[in-house]
């Protein structure tokens, strides 16, 4: 086992040294599927059948990818089946925690353990690579399902159908390939393009990022001035993962991530689309903006080491929208 670098085994995740400052996300590790017969996924093994109680879900509620999994949780009815446990807002040393000093934070519901490593190493002990969340967690048989949440979304958007009758698909069929394409553009220029500009450590890497975060604002912009939706009119799973990064874009990216040639704000269309699925019920209590806030400023040493929460503008998700109500 190596040196832990914020609670990772993997010195590579904050290390720019060898990219001329560009932040590189490593992939996850645990790539199983919860499937309704237990039948393998498109990865990894099988016998992760669908059951009422047997998985429990880990989040940050401060993380964009941990809440895409609260999302369909809340969207799909798996409440009553799937019990979650919510770190501490603050990764430090030790990365993420179950300290249960924030509000909201539960401590680990299952075994009572410290830290989110030693969940990960209870499945494999000789745990190498990045301990991140979310984690979809196997109580039948100690192990790890998945921790990667773009696919842990697609696990929850149909493996438990035949339990709770809840039919709802962000995935349907036929908008499969358009939703592929427009996930990767966010994924690149938004969702991971807010952190590559936060995180580079060279002006080059930064002014690349960050020109790519924008410019990927402005085509959402204008699309959604066209569009209710972002694929075929209907709201789908690529919706729900540009929604977690335009939910902390003003409270934390704009200034923690130097993400500010503008607010979210100050694109009409794009920040009613925003308070439009912010006010699908059950969306709004996955939203926990203190989360949000206090582990942005609280967790990266390098970009504010004094630890300083700012004061921040009051953000109103609630307001009205005038755009047409999401069927979903
Ligand atoms: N591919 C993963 C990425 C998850 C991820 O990067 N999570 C971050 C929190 S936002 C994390 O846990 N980082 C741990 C660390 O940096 O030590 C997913 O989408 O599930």
């Amino acid at each position: 086992m190596g040196q832990l670098v914020n609670g990772n085994w993997d010195p590579a995740w904050y290390d720019t040294a060898s990219t001329g400052g560009r932040f590189q996300r490593t992939v996850a590790r645990f790539r199983n599927w919860i499937t309704p017969d237990g039948a393998p996924g498109p990865s990894g093994d099988g016998d992760f059948r669908a059951e009422p109680g047997r998985y429990h879900l880990y989040v940050s509620y401060a993380c964009p990818w941990a809440h895409r999994t609260l999302i369909f949780r809340a969207l799909k009815g798996l409440e009553g089946l799937i019990d979650v446990s919510a770190v501490h807002p603050d990764m430090l040393d030790d990365g993420w925690t179950f300290a249960t000093d924030f509000p909201g934070a539960t401590g680990d519901a299952q075994f009572g353990l410290p830290f989110l490593r030693d969940l990960y190493t209870r499945a494999v002990p000789d745990m190498s690579g990045r301990v991140t969340v979310p984690v979809l967690w196997d109580k039948a048989t100690g192990r790890i399902v998945s921790n990667e949440s773009a696919e842990i979304i697609r696990m929850f958007n149909s493996a438990f159908d035949g339990i709770t009758g809840n039919g709802r698909d962000f995935w349907p069929e036929p908008l499969r390939d358009q939703i592929e394409a427009v996930n990767t553009r966010i994924y690149r220029g938004f969702n991971n393009g807010v952190y590559r500009a936060g995180f580079a450590t060279t002006q080059a890497a930064y002014d690349e990022a960050v020109r790519e975060v924008f410019d990927t604002m402005d085509w959402l912009e204008d699309h959604l001035s066209r569009a209710p939706f972002l694929v075929g009119g209907v709201v789908t799973e690529a919706d729900w993962r540009l929604f977690t990064t335009l939910v902390r874009f003003d409270p934390v990216y704009h200034l923690h991530f130097k993400c500010n040639r503008n607010r979210l704000v100050d694109f009409p269309n794009l920040w009613a689309y925003t308070r439009a699925l912010y006010q699908v019920p059950g969306v709004a209590d996955t939203v926990k903006l203190d989360h949000i806030v206090r582990h942005y400023h609280y967790s990266h040493d390098t970009i504010n080491p004094n630890r300083i929460l700012p004061i921040n503008p009051v953000i109103d998700f609630a307001a009205p929208h005038g755009r047409a109500a999401p069927q979903i």
